[in-house]
């Protein structure tokens, strides 16, 4: 396929976020590679109260693997996002263009590719054991847990 007609074939629903794991061990060229290879994928900004179910409703059309919910470290309740495993790449492609912009319990929700689970993924790494991101936020979200913990101290 020549350059020109790769660049209109590309869909920009299926881009790679600039988002990089920086816990990821291995080099970075290994690290694109998986992201483009990858059948899993990261949900972000979900509400708290968003359940392994609903992911589940979600996806009913889809046949999946496995869903790995994100949690607090140390509450071990959920904090906001959660991996989803399909069972190949083209059945990730079609659901990242399929729920990007969903709203699921009253939240917009993001999708990302990510290099595929690996335990301990599943927790926030903020230090107070959610996601980094809620940090740093200064609103008040009762779909996030309130206020963001720089705002809290
Ligand atoms: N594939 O976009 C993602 C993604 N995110 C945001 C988290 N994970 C993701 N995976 C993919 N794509 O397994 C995964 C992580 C981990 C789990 C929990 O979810 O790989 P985390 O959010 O608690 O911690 O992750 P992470 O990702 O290590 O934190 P990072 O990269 O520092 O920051 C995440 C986001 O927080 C940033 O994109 C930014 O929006 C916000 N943020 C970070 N620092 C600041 C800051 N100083 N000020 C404002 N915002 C900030």
């Amino acid at each position: 396929m020549s350059k020109d007609l790769k660049i209109l074939c590309k869909d920009p629903a299926l881009e790679l976020s600039c988002y990089r794991d920086h816990q990821f061990s291995g080099r970075k060229f290994q690290q694109e590679k998986l992201l483009k290879e990858s059948s899993t994928l990261n949900m972000g900004n979900l509400s708290f109260y968003t359940t392994e179910e609903k992911i589940h409703e979600l996806f009913s059309r889809s046949d999946i693997r496995n869903i790995f919910m994100g949690l607090g470290k140390i509450k071990k309740t959920a904090c906001g996002f959660c991996f989803v495993e399909c069972h190949n790449r083209a059945d990730a492609e079609n659901a990242m263009r399929f729920l990007t912009g969903t709203c699921l319990d009253e939240w917009i929700i993001r999708t990302d590719w990510d290099v595929g689970f690996r335990e301990g993924q599943q927790y926030g790494r903020g230090t107070s054991g959610g996601q980094v991101r809620d940090e740093f936020r200064e609103d008040f979200h009762s779909g996030r847990g309130g206020f963001g913990r720089q705002t809290q101290i």
